[in-house]
């Protein structure tokens, strides 16, 4: 594909092509790691994205063969969180994560070398993940001094069941991209020359389907895991739909021209 970049950044990159939206951690010397800003320039190519009504499907992916992501840039951890320039300790990769999780739009976590702790949770919270053959799956937080309780426990235990998720966190043990395949943390494995190919294979495939079709399925399967929050995102889709209606219409209109509504011409379907 012919990418095109959309936005200038320091630490990720964001680009387009034919509908697909591609994100790349650009941080391949601590093997992808991010620190405060890098989360806050992934924010904001993911908002975008969202009011991008030419992207259908995002891509994320690190930099190089050796890793997807690594998690939270060790360096700069500090006192209640990762530090940015601004001497503010922060967690903000909790609302990137929520942010991929109500993107209208599928995300595919593209995953060549390392996915570990926090990058870890980034690929769970993905809605599909492609792996290259050198895939290395892993929680490290027991061991760093930290953990995450949130999606990282909640929907890596729906992806794997509670007994594998909870190996996962406590042993804190890597897994190749077929363990991962065969514990259903990922849907395929490819070599990892063919890892770019494919990944837009499956992109394309979803951007030949319905779009509300594919949105109200995302936020479905988030009104089934995310409690009230999944919900209101399933039932913002809905309002969406039914603003559409001539039935809404006719509400809005009365208001406006100052008449009591009509709804007697909508029939009450079964
Ligand atoms: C990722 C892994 C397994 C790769 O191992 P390997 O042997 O391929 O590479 P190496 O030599 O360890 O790493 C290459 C360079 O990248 C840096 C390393 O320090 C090394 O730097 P130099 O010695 O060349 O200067 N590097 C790698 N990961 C880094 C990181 N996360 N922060 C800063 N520098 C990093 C291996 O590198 C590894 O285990 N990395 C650490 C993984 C880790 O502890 N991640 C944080 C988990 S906690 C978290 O992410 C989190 C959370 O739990 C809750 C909320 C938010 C975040």
């Amino acid at each position: 594909l012919n990418w095109e970049r959309v936005k200038e950044y320091t630490d990720i990159i964001y680009e387009r092509a034919e509908g697909i939206a591609r994100v790349t951690i650009n941080r391949p010397e601590v093997r992808n790691a991010f620190r405060p800003e890098t989360v806050m320039e992934m924010i904001d190519a993911f908002q975008h994205i969202r009011e991008d009504s030419s992207t259908g499907v995002v891509l994320l992916r690190g930099q190089g063969d050796e890793a997807f992501c690594s998690g939270g840039d060790q360096r700069v951890r500090g006192h209640g969180g990762y530090v940015g320039g601004d001497g503010v300790p922060r967690l903000n990769v909790l609302d990137l994560q929520r942010l991929i999780r109500t993107l209208p739009k599928p995300v595919i976590a593209v995953v060549a070398g390392y996915a570990i702790g926090g990058g870890h949770v980034l690929h769970v919270c993905c809605d599909l993940t492609i792996a290259a053959e050198n895939a290395v799956f892993g929680q490290v937080g027991p061991k760093v001094g930290s953990f995450d309780g949130g999606y990282g426990v909640s929907l890596l235990s729906r992806l794997v069941g509670q007994k594998k998720a909870k190996e996962i966190w406590f042993l804190c043990r890597q897994y190749n991209a077929q363990e991962a395949l065969q514990m259903g943390l990922v849907n395929a494995v490819v070599p990892l020359e063919r890892l770019e190919e494919e990944s837009i294979r499956w992109a394309k495939e979803i951007l030949e389907k319905s779009p509300i079709a594919i949105r109200f399925l995302k936020a479905a399967f988030n009104a089934d895991t995310d409690g009230a929050a999944g919900l209101q995102q399933f039932a913002g889709d809905a309002t969406m739909l039914y603003y559409m209606t001539d039935e809404a219409k006719e509400g809005a209109r009365a208001f406006l021209e100052k008449r009591p509504p009509d709804f007697s011409k909508f029939p009450r379907l079964p």
